[in-house]
């Protein structure tokens, strides 16, 4: 059966809709309670309210930092109304049963993404708010408590046709009120974690939203959702999708891994992603030249791909683009002339970011595991030209230097094990997810190979070029096979216990060697 409403507790800092649900509430004969700001609110469109202070006896103090913190409050929320030792401490304490509860917060998440002060934070933290929004929920037995405006139509409608509140509704109406106060927290505890400045070891505040509910996962046979966590991250989960089919959990993915990696390069740069991972990757002096650079390495499986770019795409670049078959393009700004090339092919999705990402930013990143979660610090490193360490007799030229960096900056985002050849600051053989580097390598050539014979060329793409392995070569024979294959320097992070082997290998190949010190697993 339904539970009437007789008192209701409206303290609510979004504002909107207030006025017309209570009025609909004031209009059955319910009695109002309300806060400063709410009260006002409603008194001022004619809606009869009690002052939550006349209803307590107690002043709002403290700048309004106590107002609803009273046991006339949350004894009216807390009380069970089939207990009698309850409805004797009731009638012993004048508590009136409050039935309904409408609050939502202070904007704490809203105050802090626009990078307000630290004082300003601390003020926006709701205490009096979700201490009642809690003792409802706990109580909804007989207390219904509504945290989101999107809720009121509902809830009248539901009064209007059965005189009051299913139980159904008030837990359903619970859980989502637990699900506000856990993730209101959580951002307070994250935004805390960042201004202390802590990394790591990363202290765990899951604050995300539902931003949408995905067709299906990986697999049809799989459910999925999207969530933001509100920090303002250009990438596929805050992207603007100018057309195109609606986005897959696997197109998300990608495109965020795309993304992730064209934000590395500071010059115009093409990054074409397929399974999570690159299959051609190009930096140039336009847009349009580094996309025709990426798409030599693999056209074969850039067929479907992400392709993600750096700077504004323009008409001549969406041209080329249109010209294969692409599942996505995301780019932080897309020309009115692109767009309108694009709009031709209606299906494909285009994701215009706003911005690049900075490559170096601290952010953590989180993985499941059965039971658990694990979480770390994103990879922010990247080759510079001045760490590197010259361990072979023959030093590495100033155009191999630059490939060597390159290649590297490529294999932090593939798969391991990683092997990138490259030539020009164009990709040409990507060799990810091995079990083994030396298959990886035979990978990378053979794609070299086939890339090769199918555009009708006659020379090797291998020969001449450089490689980079994400991790070192536990023995001399990935090395070697880089060397058979034909790249003429090396660059790796060292540390291997066999790296005098390795190194005698490549002297012996007379071959330039670079350590990094630094690897980039990507597992
Ligand atoms: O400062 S508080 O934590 N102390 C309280 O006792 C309290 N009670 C309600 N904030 C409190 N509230 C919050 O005030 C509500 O959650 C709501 O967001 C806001 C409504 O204030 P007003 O009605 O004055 O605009």
């Amino acid at each position: 059966a339904a539970l009437p409403i007789r008192r209701a507790l409206i303290s609510v800092s979004d504002k909107a809709g207030i006025v017309e649900f209570a009025r609909f509430l004031a209009d059955r004969g319910v009695e109002i309670l309300s806060t400063g700001g709410s009260y006002k609110a409603m008194a001022d469109a004619g809606i009869p309210v009690k002052e939550v202070s006349a209803h307590t006896g107690f002043p709002e103090i403290m700048d309004g930092r106590v107002k609803t913190l009273h046991p006339k409050i949350h004894g009216g929320l807390l009380a069970r109304r089939d207990s009698d030792e309850h409805l004797e401490a009731m009638t012993d304490y004048g508590i009136a049963p409050i039935d309904l509860l409408v609050s939502n917060l202070y904007p704490f998440e809203a105050t802090i993404a626009r990078g307000a002060s630290f004082d300003d934070g601390i003020e926006n933290i709701d205490i009096g708010g979700p201490a009642m929004t809690r003792a409802a929920a706990k109580n909804h037995a007989f207390v219904a408590v509504v945290t989101s405006p999107v809720d009121y139509e509902p809830l009248r409608l539901e009064i209007a046709s059965n005189g009051g509140t299913l139980g159904a509704t008030r837990r359903r109406l619970a859980a989502a009120a637990f699900a506000r106060t856990a993730a209101y927290d959580a951002a307070i505890a994250g935004w805390f974690a960042e201004v202390e400045g802590e990394t790591f070891p990363p202290r765990l505040s899951l604050s995300g939203k539902l931003a949408e509910t995905l067709r299906y996962g990986e697999n049809p046979h799989q459910a999925a959702a999207l969530y933001l966590t509100g920090t303002p991250v250009p990438g596929p989960a805050t992207a603007e999708q100018l057309q195109g089919k609606e986005l897959s959990y696997n197109n998300i993915l990608d495109a965020d891994a795309a993304f992730e990696a064209v934000s590395e390069f500071a010059e115009p740069a093409v990054v074409i992603v397929k399974h999570a991972n690159p299959c051609g990757v190009a930096v140039a002096a336009t847009l349009g030249e580094a996309y025709a650079k990426a798409l030599i390495c693999d056209p074969v499986s850039a067929f479907g791909g992400i392709i993600a770019a750096n700077r504004p795409i323009d008409g001549a670049t969406a041209q080329a683009i249109t010209a294969l078959f692409a599942e996505v393009v995301i780019a932080p700004e897309i020309t009115p002339e692109a767009a309108a090339v694009f709009a031709a092919k209606a299906n494909l999705r285009v994701l215009k970011t706003g911005g690049m990402q900075d490559p170096k930013q601290r952010r953590r990143i989180l993985r499941s595991v059965a039971g658990g979660f694990l979480t770390q610090t994103r990879d922010d490193a990247a080759p510079v030209a001045s760490e590197l360490k010259v361990v072979t007799r023959k030093a590495p030229t100033a155009g191999q230097i630059d490939d060597l960096l390159f290649a590297t900056q490529v294999a932090k985002h593939v798969r391991s094990n990683a092997i990138v050849f490259a030539k020009g600051r164009i990709t040409v053989g990507i060799g990810a997810g091995q079990m083994s580097r030396v298959d990886s390598v035979k990978i990378a050539v053979a794609k070299a190979a086939e890339a090769a014979t199918a555009a009708g060329e006659t020379g090797s793409r291998i020969a001449g070029s450089v490689a980079a392995s994400e991790a070192f070569f536990p023995f001399a024979d990935g090395l070697v096979a880089l060397v058979e294959a034909g790249a003429t320097a090396v660059i790796q992070p060292g540390g291997s216990m066999r790296d005098r082997e390795v190194i005698d290998a490549a002297d012996a190949a007379g071959i330039a060697m670079v350590f990094t010190g630094r690897r980039h697993f990507r597992h």
